[in-house]
């Protein structure tokens, strides 16, 4: 067989899944024992069975599902809660973990007894955005990833309490017109996107970054005259003329966390939830939303600040903990800063 044989023919794969990724990734971490492997394919096989009941909840009425129970009998669970679920048992037995918390259950989660407990911990919000489901928008599952600080034994909320700048990944699945897997390991941020006829998410964007400046803003500008002077100011300057398109910033804004950073992931710009009257600490979760999203930010090349300080140096004091948030490209969160400090 001619010695170029295999050069010609075999030549390297064109799909790149979601675990020849990690498990490449993780081999070049000395000392790397396959854990992390194992815990972010329990993962995405969670997100597929996600997958398959938020692909059809639009479906469910038609498909004769009574207000509890389903076409085969089983009790039909709010999607959220089916998502909760999931998540958890998925990730439950694989001895990856030590605990887990969640959004939904509001709070830390035990590994059970008659399962091994791993060396990290995972922090997720099953279905951000659940609200939008109906209206057929696009959600999405959010989730953090630490070494557990603890010697053994089941983890504690002081492993689940730990700053960003701790985080071993984060990521997030976005249930949209197509089903993608975003993660982060600390070595940039990385796009996969679920084909559905082999059930494969195949890398589709590599090394994801975050343009340099922007031209669109997302915020609730319904909260405006809750909002205090510096905030409104920032937004008065948007609105203004920018020089560099001679034109003002676009307001985008889905009302899902995670669709507005993938937006801003891809074209730039930024999002904001700024403190208000009425929410003191802004809105959304500092544990749940703000950490990864702020994590994968900063690995894509931008910035996430609270107003007046880096998201991921906030160390949480209670798992339920909001935060105001700024985040998107970097110069754009740069004059956010300014404008707040001045
Ligand atoms: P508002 C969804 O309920 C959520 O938690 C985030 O995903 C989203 O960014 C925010 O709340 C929307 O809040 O007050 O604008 O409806």
């Amino acid at each position: 067989m001619p010695t170029d044989y295999y050069s010609e023919v075999l030549s390297p794969p064109k799909l790149m899944t979601l675990e020849r990724h990690i498990v490449e990734g993780e081999r070049r971490h000395p000392g790397a024992t396959g854990t992390f492997t194992g815990l972010l394919a329990d993962l995405s096989l969670a997100a597929k069975v996600v997958w398959k009941e938020v692909s059809k909840a639009g479906l469910v009425n038609i498909l004769g599902a009574t207000d509890d129970e389903n076409v085969h009998g089983e009790i039909r669970k709010k999607l959220d809660v089916y998502a909760n679920e999931t998540i958890y048992h998925a990730m439950d037995h694989g001895g990856h973990l030590c605990v887990m918390a969640s959004e939904e259950s509001g709070g830390l989660l035990k590994i059970p007894d008659q399962y091994p407990k791993g060396k990290y911990v995972m922090l997720f919000d099953p279905l951000d955005g659940s609200a939008n489901i109906d209206a057929n928008i696009t959600i999405g599952t959010i989730f953090s990833i630490f070494r557990r600080k603890s010697e053994s034994g089941d983890g504690t909320i002081e492993d689940l309490l730990q700053p960003g700048n701790q985080l071993a990944a984060a990521g997030y699945i976005l249930y949209g017109s197509s089903t993608m897997f975003v993660y982060s390991t600390g070595s940039g941020v990385h796009g996969f996107t679920l084909d559905p006829s082999v059930g494969e998410f195949l890398l589709s964007n590599e090394n994801m970054h975050i343009p340099e400046k922007g031209k669109e803003y997302s915020v609730n500008e319904g909260n405006y005259n809750k909002w205090d002077k510096k905030v409104q100011r920032v937004f008065d300057y948007f609105k203004e003329i920018d020089p560099a398109t001679n034109r003002p910033y676009s307001l985008r804004y889905i009302g899902t966390m995670v669709a507005d950073f993938h937006r801003i992931l891809l074209y730039g710009g930024f999002f904001a939830y700024p403190p208000d009257m009425k929410n003191t600490e802004g809105k959304l979760r500092l544990t749940y939303e703000c950490i990864p999203l702020s994590f994968l930010a900063e690995q894509a090349g931008g910035k996430a600040i609270d107003g007046e300080m880096r998201i991921l140096d906030k160390q949480p004091m209670d798992i339920h903990q909001r935060t105001p948030i700024y985040f998107g490209s970097k110069e754009d969160i740069e004059t956010v800063e300014r404008l707040l400090g001045g």
